[in-house]
């Protein structure tokens, strides 16, 4: 069979359903530094646009942005994030964990291409997985001058790897990361998260509803005439 050389996963979302605790983390942030906001379910859907939690922040504040301190709100809720991940309920969305090992028994290069915060990272990783090994690479949100939509997490992931474009496959659940990779010329396999709707896949290879829906060699298998969008 033919498979992909790599798999670039996007984190928040598509390996695990982290912005709710994101969601809450930001709130219990606001909190402590005596700001009256509160981020709903519905608003943070809306917020989740702006990729970035500084970015975010900041995008909320407006022209008060200027007031407050955003670094340290921002440092405070990875801080909360990071500890729910270490201590709470933490678990894969369904599927994941199998593409995973199908990947490694296959010799499947695995990397990361994610816009949020290398420590947010490495602490899911570790819990999920027990360390970031499997990975050879990991692309964060500290190591682009641009967060998706921008195509630049990937192609750094690409050129970190030595690999073009169309030897690769990338797994993610938004419309950011959607733009992101197929910007990148990469071929998506997209499973919309609880915080995302993808309006419009067509850029996306493959859509599923989750990860699980398929066996792992069917999520990765290409069909007769798909060379275009997915040229592995
Ligand atoms: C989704 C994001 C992230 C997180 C917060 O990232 O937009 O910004 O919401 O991360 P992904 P930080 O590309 O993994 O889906 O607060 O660390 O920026
Ligand atoms: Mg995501």
């Amino acid at each position: 069979m033919d498979w992909p050389k790599a798999i670039i996963f996007d984190v928040d979302g598509t390996l695990a359903e982290t912005e709710e605790w994101h969601r809450q983390a930001f709130n219990a942030a606001f909190a402590a530094h005596r700001l009256d906001w509160h981020w709903d379910r519905a608003l943070y859907r809306e917020l989740l646009k702006v990729t970035g939690g500084k970015e975010r922040i900041r995008h909320f504040a407006g022209p008060e942005a200027g007031g407050i301190n955003v670094a340290a709100i921002h440092a405070m809720k990875n801080a909360l994030y990071r500890k729910h991940i270490a201590e709470g309920p933490v678990e894969l969305r369904e599927g994941v964990r199998e593409l995973i090992d199908f990947a490694r028994g296959q010799d499947i290069r695995l990397a990361v291409a994610t816009t949020t915060s290398r420590g947010n990272l490495t602490s899911l990783l570790d819990r999920a997985f027990g360390g970031s090994e499997w990975f050879e690479t990991l692309v964060c949100g500290e190591d682009v001058r641009a967060k998706k939509p921008d195509p630049e997490a990937y192609t750094l992931a690409l050129e970190r790897m030595g690999l073009a474009a169309q030897d690769c496959l990338a797994v993610e659940d938004s419309r950011s990361g959607l733009e992101a990779a197929a910007a990148a010329g990469i071929a998506c396999l997209l499973s919309p998260s609880d915080y995302c709707e993808v309006a419009d896949t067509s850029a996306a290879w493959r859509v599923v509803g989750a990860f699980s829906d398929l066996p792992s060699a069917r999520l990765l298998a290409r069909e007769t005439g798909e060379r275009e969008i997915c040229p592995y």
